[in-house]
């Protein structure tokens, strides 16, 4: 994620030294221009941008620092509208958030990724309402991602949507949820009938927050229904849904100072924790390469507890570290959400997030194989892997579907993983590994999976 505006802003950064001239100036905002353009960032918001970076930086004198303050001076003001930032509780709850927009944009799995995203980090107790009636398979899509992430739902496929919502409002206020999210109906194009159904229902739920969710791939056509919808009805916040798959990524730039509604998620790919808070701060800070210590820290939190982990590294330590422990790794990963997401949030790891591109460990063939291994195991056999002789082998291997020869790559994968794990949480170990990755010639040998 922003990894092509990332690199352009080091270039542009590279161009100027730490006392220079106007010329050094003009090279390096001429290159910012030249890929803030290809990133597709409006050509207006890049001539502002431009305009005030370049005077800034003689105002304080030509150099690097001034031309790097002035830069991200002006990058948090672009990224910044008046409004709320994050999630924000109304003082009495349940706090009411409305979900709009065009239908495919990404609002029901929004709706999902909030919801896990305010019950898993933030603790809240949270309950959407099944707005949208347009499809029977809509309800079914929510009931399947209600149940995945465990958060409760209204839903009623013969009442009217306000109704839907007058119920989960009232259901809310009297069991005491934090949180009511409402799904809504969306079209293939702006209409009256779609935009009558949303008076409608913003009538009954009196709605804290209405967010109207845009996909980033239609790039400045975002820009342009965002700004109906704020005209029409009335929003409060922006989310860019499906931003992975738009490699370009400069309507983020753009789109809060277009609209006056500040951007407030950005959706990073199609699994629930793929929702990441837009602080225009955070943001800028990664943008200039620095990474989002914070979010990341927020993420883990959330994620693993300090407990198991001390358990973790204890049991590595001692070279105990067995099959179950490894799954519940795994599981804990998976709550992360992709690699990739999470690799952009590390300081200096944007350009690895890119060569990682769309690896799935959860579904790659080897996780799968260990996997049906693990469960084809007794427990004592997952607590010992040393317990795993010839003859369980065949018996593992026969039960898991695989061959022998599959089996015993695994388990050797899987005790080298071990090996080295244990290396890397000794003293000096980190230091052994990097020299020992480098004579490999990042050949891998890692986890299965992690090629
Ligand atoms: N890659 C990716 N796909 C997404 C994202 N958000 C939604 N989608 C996909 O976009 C499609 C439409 O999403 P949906 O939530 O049903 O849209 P709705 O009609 O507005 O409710 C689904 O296939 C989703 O999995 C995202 O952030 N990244
Ligand atoms: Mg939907």
């Amino acid at each position: 994620m922003f990894s092509t505006i990332t690199d352009s802003f080091k270039n542009a950064i590279g161009k100027i030294r730490f006392h220079d001239d106007e010329k050094a100036l003009k090279k390096a905002t001429t290159e910012l221009r030249k890929s803030l353009l290809k990133s597709d960032v409006h050509h207006k918001v890049v001539k502002d941008l431009i305009q005030t970076v370049e005077l800034e930086t003689k105002k304080h004198g030509i150099g690097k620092d001034s031309f790097l303050a002035a830069l991200q001076n002006e990058l948090v003001r672009i990224l910044t509208a008046e409004g709320n930032q994050g999630f924000v509780f109304a003082s009495k709850p349940p706090t009411v958030v409305l979900m709009t927009g065009l239908q495919g944009s990404g609002k029901t799995t929004t709706t999902g990724k909030l919801a896990y995203m305010l019950k898993e980090q933030k603790k809240k107790k949270v309950l959407i309402a099944a707005g949208d009636l347009q499809r029977l398979a809509a309800v079914e899509q929510l009931r399947q991602i209600c149940a995945d992430i465990e958060v409760d739902l209204v839903a009623d496929e013969d009442a009217k949507p306000e109704e839907i919502v007058t119920r989960a409002i009232q259901k809310a206020t009297d069991e005491l949820y934090d949180v009511v999210l409402i799904d809504t109906a969306g079209r293939l194009a702006i209409d009256e009938e779609l935009m009558d159904e949303l008076a409608r229902v913003k009538n009954v739920a009196k709605p804290d927050e209405i967010f109207y969710v845009a996909d980033a791939m239609t790039g400045m056509d975002a820009v342009r229904t965002a700004t109906t919808f704020k005209e029409k009805i009335g929003i409060t916040g922006v989310v860019l849904s499906k931003f992975d798959g738009d490699s370009k990524g400069g309507v983020a730039l753009g789109i809060a100072h277009q609209v006056g509604v500040p951007l407030r998620f950005i959706g990073s790919g199609e699994k629930m924790p793929d929702l990441e808070v837009f602080i225009p701060e955070r943001i800028t800070n990664r943008l200039m390469g620095a990474g989002d210590i914070e979010g990341l820290a927020e993420r883990t939190a959330s994620v693993i507890d300090e407990k198991t982990a001390k358990r973790m590294t204890s049991k590595i330590k001692k070279g105990q570290f067995n099959f179950n422990d490894f799954l519940e790794q795994m599981e804990q990963m998976k709550k992360m959400g992709s690699m990739k997401s999470i690799m952009g949030m590390i300081p200096g790891m944007g350009n690895m997030a890119k060569q990682i591109g769309e690896m799935d460990l959860e579904n790659s063939s080897e996780m799968k194989a260990i996997k049906s291994m693990v469960s084809s195991m007794t427990p004592k056999e997952r607590e010992n892997p040393d317990l795993l002789n010839n003859t369980r082998k065949r018996r593992i291997a026969a039960g898991a579907g695989l061959d022998q020869m599959q089996v015993n790559r695994v388990l050797k994968q899987f005790k080298n993983a071990a090996k080295m794990a244990k290396k890397m949480s000794t003293k000096g170990g980190m230091k052994e590994m990097q020299k020992m990755m480098g004579q490999m010639g990042g050949q891998g040998g890692g986890f299965p999976g992690m090629r």
